[in-house]
């Protein structure tokens, strides 16, 4: 297959990349703390290539790898929350940590390590490495990653293309988003021809639900009430429905997000007891920021997506946010961006 080009610049650096590998004899490659798909795949698919070029390769991650990832095989090679006993490196791989701190207590092992490079595609990226691939028009790491195995001349295997996949499709949210590019695209195609196990990765990340899971999200949506006139969804999560549903705080991701589902929604609101305290967690849609609010209770976030804990009973915490919500909609304009 053709080469897919990139800027001068970026694919020189790739090529330097390419080389310290080749000369490297041990790589560290890190993750960032809480995994996701991206950090994982991207991970799992060059310590797989380097592996097969008969290099010692410590693939950590101070976090346990969420479930839903383990389907991808060489996840039983990385080594949670582990760090090596031999600190001394070649070379250094972090995928996607805005500081080294991102990808844990690997601080020691860097300082141990020859060269450290640098690869991600966020704007709060530092350019701490002594090579730096920070880019920002790509849907995600994994995607980065292609412009590497092409400078290395590699062949990617089933596995490791689904591992670039996984990264791709988790990143664009199943490719639904803007930064799904038609480079995005034209480089999943090539994953797919080099036997990307897709329909199994779609199965594992998108059609898998724990049976708890399922029931706390069923209790969520049971008590979804709109207010506002429509525009603010909320739902609450007491310790007794987690407790009858078997539920676990992990069994809690993206059920906010059906809130604004609802056509008309601005503001989609869970109130969840936990511990000591109640955690309030806020999804929004367009210019309304919820990180502000989310600030005014001791919390924080970004525009669309925020929280905040507070030590009150669940009932006077919901009246108070509820009551800023309110306001913000009748023309407080210190929630809009
Ligand atoms: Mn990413």
């Amino acid at each position: 297959m053709t080469k897919l080009s990139i800027r001068p610049e970026l694919e020189r650096k790739f090529a330097l990349v390419a080389k310290t590998l080749k000369s490297a004899k041990s790589v560290f490659i890190v993750a960032h703390l809480n995994p996701d798909g991206d950090t994982i795949g991207a991970m799992l698919t060059l310590g797989s290539v380097l592996l097969k070029m008969k290099k010692r390769v410590y693939m950590y991650s101070q976090d346990e790898i969420p479930k839903n990832l383990r389907f991808l095989k060489l996840v039983r090679k990385v080594h949670e929350g582990k760090l090596p006993k031999d600190k001394n490196f070649d070379a250094a791989v972090l995928m996607e940590c805005s500081t080294p701190s991102r990808g844990g207590n690997v601080k020691e092992v860097l300082a141990n390590t020859k060269t450290v490079v640098n690869i991600d595609h966020h704007k709060t990226a530092k350019n701490y490495g002594h090579i730096n691939i920070v880019e920002l028009k790509v849907s995600s790491v994994s995607e980065l990653m292609f412009y590497l195995f092409q400078e290395m001349n590699v062949k990617l295997t089933p596995e490791e293309a689904t591992g670039l996949y996984v990264g791709i499709a988790i990143d664009t949210g199943r490719f639904h988003y803007a930064s799904a590019s038609p480079r995005t695209m034209e480089i999943t195609s090539r994953l797919l021809s080099y036997g990307a196990k897709a329909p199994e990765a779609n199965t594992h990340l998108y059609a898998t639900k724990e049976f708890p899971a399922l029931k706390i999200l069923g209790t969520a949506l049971d008590k979804l009430k709109l207010l506002h006139n429509g525009k603010t969804a909320v739902t609450e999560i007491r310790k007794s429905d987690m407790k009858k549903a078997g539920a676990l705080r992990q069994h809690l991701e993206n059920i906010i997000n059906y809130g604004l589902m609802v056509p008309g929604v601005k503001v989609s609101l869970i109130f969840r007891e936990e511990g000591d305290h109640v955690a309030a967690n806020f999804r929004s849609k367009g210019n309304f920021d919820v990180s502000k609010i989310a600030q005014k209770f001791g919390g924080g976030g970004h525009r669309n997506a925020a929280g905040a804990k507070l030590k009150k009973p669940i009932k006077e915490v919901r009246k108070n946010i509820l009551k800023i919500i309110s306001d913000c909609y009748k023309g407080d304009d210190f929630c809009r961006e």
